[in-house]
């Protein structure tokens, strides 16, 4: 068959992705013996136009719809992006036949919800590899794919949804330098990205992972596959770097020693990257292998470092694991962005204390490099499936009626909001290293940004830009000032249009 795979995400600030999903599949389909063409939107001006000249050109009777993220997860400018697809899914409608299947993390979060509210002919949740070709055979002989695994679709206004079946990670490699063009990507500093595991054995209770997005069953790839794509992509497309997409970069850590290892006996050297590092097992033996594989920064997410906070996120680690991998890194020079979820179920002022004198007294450093940023997010968002959401319903945060396709977020009601603000904002005034997620304005600098990248190459982490410009701006006196009264008001008012008023 024909088929037309689309990447429908166009966020393309400081954060553009590249569609390594979209790419798996388009190998996997081409594997199976179809037509495979690409179109990447992320950087189109006119999107529908681009849909429009390929569909007419190519001629599929698949499109094949990638919905990377339903929404920006941002409770002060809350913006779905679904509303935005559905708009272009309805215009695509206008002038192609062609049966329509979404697939992605974004339409895995709420799959029955997604299919219905995008009028797709069919969903596949989770991996798209085995499952999209397989639902092309039924489309083709004209089946319904009653049983097949991971595939969702609407029959007599009753929407069916078969469980993926994740059982593995086969050998399909995501070539992404081959199905879209990476150079706007590379040009805003966005790595070639490279995936070595998958599947989620944590349980931590806000998170979406280890539901329909990945599984709780791990599935790694052999480190030596990993290693060769890595390799292939060094000689055709020569990216400046690679960053691995896995969800928690170093669980099973030995397996990601054996990829470091295995990385560290080629004869080639590479720059390297990772977001969700686990502070677990981070001591200085895992910090020096990698190094020596050709790491200098990473992303660690321990979300809070009070020990009531880490038991109540259940973050399968201890406030020990954090201490001790912040003392690791410490002795390198590494560039490390730490991340902080405030505001989850038990969190108080006390507790928002320790994690910032945690930030205050083993975080921020007299002496550069290494280059560390803070982010704070306030507020959790809550996704359907998870343990959050049960927590969330029972204190009321949700209700039956509530829509999990718009953006639902639980805020302590032990935590003083006034008083959380004013005590995050004078830990900010006293460290350029805390960037703080509280502070929108940031975004902003996105806009920015994508100028730049047009006419520079902005260096290839992006977030090292944002303790560089909160340092200039301290020291031209310019620290942007919060509007605490503002953002505890628009946090009351997202809450109250869930109906759920803050104490
Ligand atoms: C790595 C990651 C990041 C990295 C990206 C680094 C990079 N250079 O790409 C960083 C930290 C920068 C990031 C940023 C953001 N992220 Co993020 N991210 C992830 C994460 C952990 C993995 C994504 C990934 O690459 N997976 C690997 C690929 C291979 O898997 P996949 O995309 O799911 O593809 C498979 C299937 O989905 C399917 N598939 C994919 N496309 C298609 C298409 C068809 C037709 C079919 C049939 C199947 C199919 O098959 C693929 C292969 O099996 C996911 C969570 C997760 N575990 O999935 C969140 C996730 C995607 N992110 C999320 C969000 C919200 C964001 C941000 C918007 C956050 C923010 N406010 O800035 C930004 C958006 C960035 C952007 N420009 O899009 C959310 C999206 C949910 C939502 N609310 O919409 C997720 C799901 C996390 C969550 N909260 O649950 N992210």
């Amino acid at each position: 068959m024909r088929v037309l795979l689309i990447n429908s995400n166009r966020k393309s600030d400081v954060l553009a992705a590249p569609p390594i999903g979209l790419c798996y599949v388009a190998t996997a389909t081409q594997r199976a013996g179809h037509d495979v063409a690409v179109v990447d939107l992320c950087f189109q001006r006119r999107p529908i136009e681009r849909v429009r000249r390929v569909v007419s050109e190519f001629k599929p009777e698949v499109l094949g719809v990638s919905i990377r993220n339903i929404d920006n997860c941002n409770m002060l400018h809350p913006r779905s992006y679904l509303e935005e697809i559905k708009a272009m899914l309805n215009e695509i409608r206008t002038f192609t036949d062609a049966c329509i299947v979404v697939g992605g993390s974004g339409a895995s979060i709420y799959p029955k919800g997604v299919l219905e509210y995008l009028e797709a002919d069919y969903i596949v949740v989770s991996e798209g590899e085995e499952a999209f070709p397989r639902l092309l055979e039924h489309i083709e002989s004209g089946i319904c794919p009653e049983q097949a695994p991971g595939v969702g679709f609407k029959r007599d206004g009753q929407c069916i949804l078969n469980p993926p079946a994740l059982t593995r990670f086969g050998c399909t490699r995501a070539d992404v330098g081959r199905w879209i063009d990476l150079r706007p990507y590379q040009a805003m500093g966005s790595s070639y990205t490279i995936q070595s595991r998958r599947g989620c054995r944590n349980k931590c209770i806000y998170c979406t992972y280890n539901q329909l997005l990945e599984g709780q069953a791990l599935r790694l790839r052999d480190p030596r596959d990993v290693v060769d794509e890595i390799e292939e992509a060094i000689s055709r497309y020569r990216p400046r770097s690679f960053e691995f997409v896995d969800s928690v970069f170093n669980d099973p850590l030995d397996h990601c020693g054996q990829v470091l290892e295995e990385i560290i006996r080629r004869p080639w050297k590479a720059s390297f990257t990772a977001m969700g590092v686990s502070p677990r097992g981070l001591d200085a033996g895992f910090l020096q292998l990698m190094q020596r594989a050709g790491f200098n920064s990473f992303w660690v997410t321990p979300e809070s470092a009070s020990a009531t906070m880490i038991r109540n996120y259940r973050k399968g680690f201890t406030l020990d694991d954090i201490v001790a991998a912040a003392d690791a890194i410490r002795a390198t020079k590494f560039t490390v962005l730490w991340d902080f979820l405030i505001g989850g179920p038990g969190e108080t002022n006390h507790t928002l204390q320790e994690t910032l004198d945690f930030i205050l007294r083993d975080l921020v450093r007299d002496t550069r490099p290494p280059y560390y940023t803070i982010n704070f997010f306030l507020g959790v968002r809550v996704y359907p499936g998870t343990t959050l959401w049960d927590v969330a319903m029972n204190q009321g945060f949700l209700s039956p009626k509530s829509d999990p396709l718009q953006q639902l977020w639980y805020v302590s009601p032990s935590l003083d909001l006034d008083q959380a603000l004013a005590q995050m904002v004078e830990a900010a005034r006293s460290c350029p290293e805390i960037i703080s997620g509280i502070d929108e304005k940031y975004l902003e600098l996105s806009g920015i940004a994508r100028v730049l990248g047009k006419f520079f190459t902005v260096p290839k982490l992006y977030w090292r830009l944002m303790y560089a410009g909160n340092k200039m701006a301290r020291k031209a006196a310019l620290r942007i000032s919060f509007d605490q009264r503002r953002i505890v008001n628009d946090i009351k008012r997202q809450l109250a249009s869930q109906g759920y008023s803050l104490p």
